[in-house]
């Protein structure tokens, strides 16, 4: 039986409660709340060791324990009392820091018990975004910060959640919203024609709009892969040195390396961190006519992997194929040349020192190591280019959307403009790109949206 009492609900969104910090034991674990009564839930579940309330001192730690609905003591705890709206929500938030799982779960029942809900994955970011706090394109890179691999994926949500994205679609916003204002004018006064100069002026300015949302679309690809990593797959002919060059790339003896030819049967992936950029490498089964069944299913996936590459890795035994050929991965279907990067390996063994590869190939030696730093940056420049992070501000499928639906009403509206169609005309594509561009900011996006962006947050956020 509980001695306290649920605090009644009013009209204002409920109090959340959710912890903030991973499951596994650590050595702290924060606990945190937000809401019209979270000063309340403070206080019946946290007693200061001094004679202060909890929530006499804003901001700072304050040293006491944490108590069940019953008033057993659960642990010694730390807690801090954050009044909106200056919070991270813009409400009233607390945070109690106490220890592993079973303090945090006794905690988090005391504060259900006082009044708290457990909160729903993103909920406090969203209510962050729906007082103001960030737009949404910020709001997400809350979670994108949380989730980077790597430091430049760390930097670019970073960027986003500092407004860098937010200031670009805001900029190009104000630009169509300024053109359509000039439009709208003059549609009001028909009878004085938008003169062609200022037609000349208007287009230009649309123009330069389309062209800074369409550089953002160029890079949205190589976003996609700082984001969520690119695959490289290693092919090649059975013996070609392939595992070895990965176990090379991976820095571990992850495959096995023997001088039989078919040693690989299955796909090998390992992660590694490419200067920022998260690179996956996949060893393959070497391609040939194969009889054995095991090795014709292992070059079955080989296919399937490289398919879904985003660069292949054509590995070639340099002592058994002339440079001055072409070679076509065996056994495989044509892959577009970019996505293709041809590797002669076992350069220690080639006597000839004027070895030339032909068509941009690499002559490298896994065994030495010799050529490798140069293949790797080449496989970093031939999955990102020289894409700056500004060229990388798209950080999503919906991010991208939005802006290709904004670039494309430009285009439209710039034909319209050119065609002296009408006003109407071109205000219809001006208003579908400034509603685009709102959606990727979060202005008048419905529910259905925002739960979609926010259910991809982990608890506590
Ligand atoms: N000298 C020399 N030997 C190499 C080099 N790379 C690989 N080898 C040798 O070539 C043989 C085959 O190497 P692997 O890495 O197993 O070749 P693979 O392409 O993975 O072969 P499969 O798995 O059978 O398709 C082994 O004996 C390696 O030691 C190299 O750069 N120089
Ligand atoms: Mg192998």
């Amino acid at each position: 039986m509980s001695e306290i009492k649920p605090i009644e609900t009013s009209e204002q969104p409920d109090t959340i409660v959710a912890p903030a910090t991973s499951r596994e034991p650590g050595a702290v674990a924060i606990l945190r709340i937000s809401g019209a009564q979270a000063a309340d839930v403070l206080s019946l579940c946290f007693k200061p060791r001094g004679s202060h309330a909890p929530t006499a001192r804003p901001r700072r730690l304050i040293h006491g324990v944490a108590v069940s609905p019953t008033g057993e003591e659960i642990d010694d705890c730390l807690a801090v009392w954050m009044p909106g709206p200056n919070s991270f929500t813009g409400e009233n938030v607390a945070e109690i820091q106490g220890g592993g799982p079973a303090i945090t779960d006794a905690v988090m029942s005391a504060a259900i018990t006082a009044g708290a809900r457990p909160a729903q994955p993103g909920e406090f970011t969203r209510r962050a975004f729906l007082n103001g706090k960030m737009d949404l394109a910020q709001a997400e890179a809350v979670a994108d910060l949380v989730v980077a691999r790597t430091d430049l994926a760390r930097r670019l949500a970073l960027r986003q959640l500092r407004g860098g994205l937010s200031q670009r679609i805001e900029g190009i916003r104000e630009v169509v919203i300024d053109v359509g204002a000039e439009i709208e004018a003059a549609l009001d006064f028909p009878e004085e024609d938008i003169i062609s100069e200022s037609v000349e002026r208007l287009t230009a300015r649309i123009q330069e709009s389309h062209q800074a949302l369409q550089s953002m679309l160029d890079g949205f690809s190589k976003a996609r892969l700082v984001r969520e990593g690119a695959r490289v797959v290693l092919a090649g002919k059975p013996n070609a040195g392939k595992s070895s060059l990965f176990n090379a790339l991976v820095g571990q003896e992850r495959a096995i390396v023997t001088p039989h030819p078919g040693t690989t049967r299955d796909t090998i992936e390992s992660t590694v961190d490419l200067d920022g950029l998260p690179v996956k490498y996949i060893d393959t089964a070497g391609v040939r006519d194969a009889r054995d069944e095991i090795e014709q299913l292992g070059i079955q996936r080989t296919n399937e992997a490289m398919e879904s590459a985003d660069l292949v890795l054509h590995v070639i035994d340099s002592t058994q194929e002339k440079p001055s050929h072409t070679l076509p991965i065996p056994f495989t279907p044509d892959l577009p040349a970019d996505r293709v990067l041809t590797v002669w390996n076992k350069m220690d063994l080639e006597a000839s020192s004027n070895f030339m590869p032909k068509d941009g190939g690499f002559a490298i030696s896994a065994k030495t190591g010799s050529g490798l730093a140069s293949l790797e940056s080449a496989i970093r420049n031939s999955l990102l280019g020289t894409a700056q992070a500004e060229d990388l501000a798209l950080a999503g499928e919906r991010h991208a959307k939005c802006v290709r639906e904004a670039t494309e009403a430009l285009a439209r509206a710039e034909v319209a403009l050119q065609k002296v169609l009408g006003g109407e005309l071109v205000m219809i594509d001006l208003r579908g790109a400034i509603l685009s561009l709102g959606e990727l900011l979060g202005i008048q996006t419905g529910e259905e949206v925002l739960d979609r962006v926010f259910s991809r947050f982990c608890l506590g956020k």
